[in-house]
Parts: structure tokens; sequence; C-alpha cells
């Protein structure tokens, strides 16, 4: 980055955050950032494996946790929130109805509309430009889960909110449904104060994970998370999680929509994230029918784009086969029965064994079902960017189905 010069004067904080909220971000805060007390707990989660197939995370290892180790000079982090939830002050009853309804698709909240990361980066651009402009020259670098950056680390030291115990950012006054944005800078402003933890003895998120990837509080295994089983792995989902993942298509919100905080949520302040496509109605028989050209120009613009058509066509089957079923199901099922792509492929026989329809079984009797799969191309270095044992949880009904289909050809 760019060095700030000797002349260069300090801006005030107060007038940073008019800033950040002229431009649509509901909250501003200023860090510092020695994270040396947060880099044992990223090893420890590193050594666990809870980041499964993300390797950037191992890869970047302890440069995440170190700021002037990836952006020389780094001496604060500019941290501010972007709100992404819907105008519709009935949706968490919305979201629950739409998690309810087994012939529904469920969208994650956050990728309904525009993908946040250009959003969130122009807007954290056009600050930084504005701060320039009043005191010269300094040195800056924006992020927005583009790069290896403990953000939510970050904005609970700027005194943004504290981490719940699903490790998201929650602030009293707006929930936990924004993003978070990073501004590096060699700019000595006076950094903030942590918050106060005020989860107190709840543990509802934890209870309500469909796949128990909460493993204990503040620890999220990743490779069970039903956000990075939807977006971020890119072969079959392991069988003994499809159950659990009910209809939720592209990551999931139960954690969120379990906390109590999210009472308080705020809707989107930008028009960016209404949802496209009719993404928060449309039927999983609906979205299973787009070709890879229609996914494509639907899509354009969405985050959802970067999982590419084999990956939705993974999750909707895995959807389809935890619904009710029915004839519409089963034809929409039995039309990519022979699909060129042999996860596709693996994940429709599933949902179609799961759903009492079989396709008979290419192998011999006793002979693993799962065929070799195709990986999809590696998209870029960000995790939302390309975009979950204890009890699973039965509440859905398609969980109590959750028994593990045997691999042999039925009699
Ligand atoms: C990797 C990642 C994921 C992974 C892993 C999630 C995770 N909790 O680590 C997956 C794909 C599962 C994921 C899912 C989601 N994500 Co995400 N994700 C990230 C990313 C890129 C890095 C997070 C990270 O550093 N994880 C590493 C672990 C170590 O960090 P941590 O969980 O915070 O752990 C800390 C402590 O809890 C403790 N700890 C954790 N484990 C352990 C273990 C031991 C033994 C010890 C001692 C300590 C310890 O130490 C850590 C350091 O302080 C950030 C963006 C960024 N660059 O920061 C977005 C980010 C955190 N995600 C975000 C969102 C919105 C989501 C989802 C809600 C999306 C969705 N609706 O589907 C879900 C929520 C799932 C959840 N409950 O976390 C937002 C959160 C905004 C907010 N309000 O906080 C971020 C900030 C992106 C953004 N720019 O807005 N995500
Ligand atoms: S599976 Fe859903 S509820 Fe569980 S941690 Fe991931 S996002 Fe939260
Ligand atoms: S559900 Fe309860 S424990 Fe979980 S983050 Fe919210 S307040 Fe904290």
């Amino acid at each position: 980055m760019q060095a700030a010069n000797a002349a260069t004067k300090l801006p005030d904080v107060g007038m940073l955050r008019r800033w950040a909220r002229e431009l649509g971000f509901a909250s501003l805060g200023v860090a510092d950032v020695d994270l040396s007390s947060a880099e044992p707990g990223l090893q420890a989660w590193l050594d666990a494996g809870f980041h499964g197939e993300m390797d950037y995370m191992a890869r970047h290892g302890a440069k995440r946790a170190r700021p002037g180790e990836l952006v020389p000079g780094t001496v604060r982090a500019l941290m501010a929130t972007l709100e992404y939830a819907p105008q519709d002050p009935g949706w968490l009853d919305a979201a629950r109805s739409a998690l309810a309804d087994e012939a529904r698709a469920y969208v994650s909240r956050y990728a309904l509309g525009r993908d946040y990361h250009k959003v969130v980066r122009a807007r954290l651009q056009r600050l930084a430009e504005r701060i320039e402009a009043h005191v010269g020259a300094f040195g800056y670098r924006v992020f927005c889960d583009s790069a290896p950056v403990m953000e939510v680390e970050l904005a609970r030291r700027a005194g943004l909110g504290w981490r719940g115990k699903h490790t998201l950012l929650i602030d009293a006054r707006r929930g936990s449904t924004f993003f978070l944005g990073t501004i590096y800078t060699d700019l000595a402003l006076p950094a903030g104060e942590a918050s106060d933890d005020h989860c107190g003895t709840c543990t509802r998120c934890i209870a309500a994970c469909p796949t128990g990837a909460i493993v204990a509080p503040y620890r999220v295994d990743a490779r069970r998370c039903i956000s990075y089983l939807t977006i971020e792995h890119k072969g079959a989902i392991p069988e003994d999680l499809r159950a659990a993942i009910g209809n939720r298509i592209y990551g999931c919100d139960d954690c969120q929509i379990a906390c109590p905080w999210n009472r308080f949520a705020q809707p989107a302040a930008l028009g960016d994230f209404a949802a496209r496509e009719r993404l928060d109605e449309a039927s999983l028989v609906e979205l299973f029918a787009w070709s890879a050209d229609e996914f494509d120009a639907r899509l354009a613009g969405s985050p959802i784009r970067r999982i590419g058509h084999e990956r939705w066509l993974r999750n909707l089957a895995v959807a389809l086969g935890n619904g009710a079923g029915g004839d519409e199901a089963i034809a929409a099922l039995r039309a990519r029965a022979d699909d060129a792509s042999a996860l596709v492929r693996e994940h429709v026989r599933w949902a179609l064994r799961r759903l009492g329809a079989p396709l008979p079984e290419p192998q011999a009797a006793g002979q693993p079902c799962r065929e070799p799969v195709a990986q999809a191309a590696s998209g870029d270095a960000s995790v939302h960017n390309r975009g979950c044992e204890p009890p699973i949880r039965a509440s859905h009904r398609t969980s109590e189905r959750g028994k593990r289909t045997p691999c042999v050809p039925r009699k």
C-alpha cells in the first residue's frame, strides 16, 4: 500500500462514521491489529481439520492473524458492517416457513440478491477515497471476505459487537445479519474497545444447528456446516449429512434464525440484496429445471453463480431427496438421471432411492454404489466468494428418514 506522508492528519472517527453511514454502512469502528491472542484459536481450529477443503484457510496460516505481514505498514483496521436482512419485518417467520416447506428451496438470506463482496468492497473503496480527499495520501487496502483477514475478530476488537457462540459477530441493536468489510490502514487512529459478550447461558444456536456443526461454543467444524457443504465443498456431500440439509440449497441461516438477538435485525439499507429470480419463494423442481445457460444468465451478479451449475444441481438433488417426493419431483430427478456429471448422477440416484423410486443400480449386488465424482474447478481465494456429530436434529420431517441408505441394490 502507498504510505501516509508525514503531513497526513488523522481524521476524526466520528466523521468517518458519518461518511460510512452515508455510504450505507450500519456501523464503523477501529481495531488495533495485534491479533497474537487470537492466533492460537485459529491454529487449534486448523489443527483440528475444521477447515475441511478450504485449503486457503491453512495456506495463509499465521498471515491471517498478522495484518502487517499481509499488508506491510498496517497499524489499524477500519471495520464496517453492511446489513442484508430482508425488508419484510416478518422475515424470520417467513424464513422458518420456507424451511418447513419441503417443496420449496431455501437460499440463505444473505445470498438472495447481489454478490456482497463487490458491493461491500466498492463502498469501502469510496470511503477510503473520501478519507484521502480529506487527509491526503495514506496507505490502505480494502477487503471483504477476499483475503486472509480475521474479520470477526477485528470487528469485535473495534467494538462493533461480540462473537456469538455460533462464532458470528452480534450487535445488540441489529443482531448478526450483516456483512463485515475491512480497510487495513497505516493511519494510527484511536482504536475502539471490545464490547461485552451478551450470550450468557443461551445455547439456542448450538441446539438449532441441523448438523451439529457448532461442536462447542465458539467452535464451528466447517466440515459439518451446511454453508460449507452447499457452497465450499466441491465433491459428493457425505451421505450421513444429506438428510439434515433438508431443503437448504445454498448456505444456512438456522443458527442465526434461532438467535434471540436477530429479533433486532435491521433491513438492508441497499436494494442490492433484495431477492432476485424469486429465490425466496421458488420451488425445488422449478430451480432443478434450469439449464446451465439459464443458471449463468439468471444468476449473473449473484454469489450463487460461483458454485456453478453442477454443484447447484447436486444441492437441489439432495433437497429433492429430502422432500415429500410425488410425481413431479420424481420425474424431475429421473430427467437428470443421465446427467453428464457423475456428481449429479450420484446425488440424483441417492434422492430417488430415498423417495422410494430407485433406478436400477448399475453395479453388481454388494458393490459400493458411489460413482467416481467429478471435482469442480476451484474458484477464487475467498470463502463465500466461491462463493457442518452430535445428535442430528429430527425437527425437519426429512431428517426422520435420515437413516443411511444401504449401498446395495434393493431386491
Ligand atoms: C471460513 C469462513 C466460513 C466457514 C467457517 C466458519 C467459521 N466459523 O469459521 C463456513 C463456510 C462454514 C462459513 C459459514 C458461514 N459464514 Co463465513 N466466513 C468465513 C471467513 C472467510 C473466515 C472465518 C474464519 O476465520 N474462520 C476461522 C476460525 C478459526 O475462526 P472463528 O470460527 O471465528 O474462531 C475464533 C474463535 O471462535 C476461536 N476458536 C475457533 N475454533 C476454536 C477451536 C479451539 C480448540 C480453540 C481453542 C479456539 C477456537 O479462535 C478463533 C480466533 O479467534 C469469514 C471472512 C473472514 N475473512 O473473516 C466469513 C464470515 C465469518 N462468514 C460470514 C457469514 C455471513 C457466514 C454464514 C452466516 C453464511 C451463511 N448464511 O451460510 C455461515 C455461518 C456459519 C457459522 N456459524 O460460522 C460473515 C459473518 C458476518 C458476521 N455477522 O459475523 C463473514 C465475516 C464474511 C463477511 N465478510 O461478512 N464461513
Ligand atoms: S449448519 Fe447452519 S446452523 Fe449449523 S453452523 Fe452452519 S450455518 Fe449455522
Ligand atoms: S443463539 Fe444464544 S448463544 Fe447463540 S449466538 Fe445467539 S445469544 Fe449467543
